[in-house]
C-alpha cells in the first residue's frame, strides 16, 4: 500500500534518502525526514522539484469540476497573480491571506477592490480577505465554500507561501476534532504533493505544493535572510520625505536612489526586521558596485515594488534608480492604497 507523508504529501519511501519522501521505516512512520527535521528541529531543506511537477498538479485539477480557493498573500502580491488563469477553469474563490500583515488603517474593501482589478480570471464567483494566524474572517470564508462548492472536494492553489497548509491547519483546528497537521514553514516548496483532508461527509480539503514564483527574492537568498525578510507582526512603514540626491537603504538588500524630481514622500513597506535608513545618493555608493540596478520614470501615487520583499509607495512623479543584490524582479504598479 502507498503511504504519503501526513506533512508534505510525498510517497513515504526507504530507497534514497537524497529523494522526497525518505524515511527510514515506513510502517512506524508518519512523517518523511524532511518534515520530521522541519517541525521537531526547524531544520530547513529545499527540495529538489520544479516547476513543471506543480503546474501538472493544477493541470490535473482542471480535469475535475471541483471548487479551487485561489490564495494570494496580500504583502507580496504580485505581477504573477493571472498564472493560475493558464491552466484552470474551475470555480474559483479568490482568497486574499495574512491581513494581519498590512496595517490595520487599510480599508479592507479598498485592497478588495485593487486585487479584484488585478485578476482577470472570469470563474472568480466571490473574493474574501482573511487572516489565519488571527482567525480573521474564516467563518465567512467557511459560509462561502459551502455555498458555491460543487462536489465533495475544494482544492487550495497558489504561489508557494501564500498560506494554503496553514489556513487547512486552521480549517482542521477550528472545525474538527482531528489533531492531525500539515507542515508548514516560511521556505519555499513545503508542500511537495496533494494532501486530501475529510472535514466531513460532504467535503474533503486538498492542499496542494505552491506554484513557485521565480521572480521573487526568496529563490536567492539564504535561510537567515529569509526569516529576516518575513513579516511576523504588522509592518510599521517608513516614510522619508526627501529631496533628490538622498537615498533609502533597504538593509544589505536594496538601495533606493532619488535622482530627480521635486522633494517627495516615499514610504517603505518591509518587514520591521529591516533597517531602513536615508542618505546621500553617494554616500557608500561604492558598496553597491556589484548590485544590480534600475531606472524608473516613476507616475504619481506608484508602488515600486520588490518581488517577495516588500514595496516603497511615491507620491510625486520622479526618476529614481533602484538597485538589488540579487535577481529579484522589480517594477513599478498604482499604489495599492
Ligand atoms: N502573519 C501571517 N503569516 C501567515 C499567515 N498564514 C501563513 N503565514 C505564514 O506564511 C508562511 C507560509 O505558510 P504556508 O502555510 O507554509 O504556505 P503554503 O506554501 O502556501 O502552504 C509561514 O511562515 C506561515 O507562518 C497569516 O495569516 N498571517
Ligand atoms: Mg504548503
Amino acid at each position: 500500500m502507498i503511504k504519503k507523508c501526513s506533512g508534505c504529501g510525498s510517497i513515504l519511501q526507504n530507497n534514497n534518502p537524497d529523494k522526497d519522501g525518505y524515511v527510514k521505516d515506513i510502517d512506524s512512520s508518519k512523517l518523511c525526514m524532511r518534515c520530521f527535521k522541519m517541525i521537531n528541529y526547524g531544520d530547513y531543506s529545499l527540495s529538489n522539484k520544479n516547476s513543471d511537477e506543480f503546474i501538472n498538479i493544477i493541470k490535473n485539477i482542471n480535469k475535475t469540476n471541483s471548487l479551487v480557493l485561489y490564495l494570494v498573500d496580500l504583502f507580496t502580491l504580485n505581477n504573477n497573480i493571472n498564472i493560475i488563469n493558464k491552466y484552470l477553469n474551475n470555480r474559483t474563490i479568490l482568497v486574499m491571506t495574512k491581513r494581519d500583515i498590512l496595517p490595520k488603517s487599510f480599508k479592507d474593501n479598498k485592497l478588495d477592490l485593487y486585487v479584484k482589478n488585478l485578476n482577470t480570471n472570469k470563474n472568480i464567483v466571490d473574493t474574501i480577505i482573511i487572516s489565519a494566524k488571527k482567525d480573521y474572517n474564516l467563518d465567512r470564508l467557511m459560509n462561502m465554500i459551502y455555498k458555491y462548492k460543487t462536489d465533495n472536494k475544494v482544492y487550495l492553489v497558489g504561489e508557494t507561501n501564500s498560506g494554503k497548509s496553514t489556513l487547512v491547519n486552521k480549517i482542521i483546528k477550528n472545525y474538527t476534532d482531528s489533531e492531525d497537521m500539515i507542515t508548514t514553514s516560511l521556505m519555499p516548496s513545503t508542500t511537495l504533493d496533494t494532501i486530501e483532508i475529510k472535514l466531513d461527509d460532504e467535503l474533503m480539503l486538498v492542499d496542494t505544493p505552491g506554484i513557485i514564483n521565480k521572480n521573487s527574492i526568496i529563490n536567492y537568498i539564504d535561510v537567515k535572510t529569509i526569516k529576516k525578510i518575513t513579516p511576523k507582526n504588522e509592518i510599521k512603514p517608513k516614510t522619508f520625505q526627501i529631496k533628490s540626491g538622498k537615498s533609502i537603504i533597504i538593509d544589505d538588500i536594496a538601495r533606493l536612489n532619488y535622482i530627480n524630481g521635486d522633494k517627495n514622500s516615499f514610504t517603505v513597506y518591509v518587514s520591521n526586521n529591516l533597517e531602513v535608513e536615508q542618505m546621500n545618493n553617494e554616500t557608500r555608493i561604492d558598496n553597491y558596485k556589484d548590485y544590480m540596478y534600475y531606472d524608473f520614470n516613476v507616475p504619481n501615487n506608484s508602488d515600486i515594488v520588490i518581488t517577495g520583499l516588500g514595496y516603497i509607495k511615491v507620491i510625486k512623479s520622479c526618476k529614481v534608480r533602484l538597485y538589488i543584490n540579487n535577481n529579484t524582479e522589480v517594477y513599478i504598479r498604482d499604489s495599492i492604497i
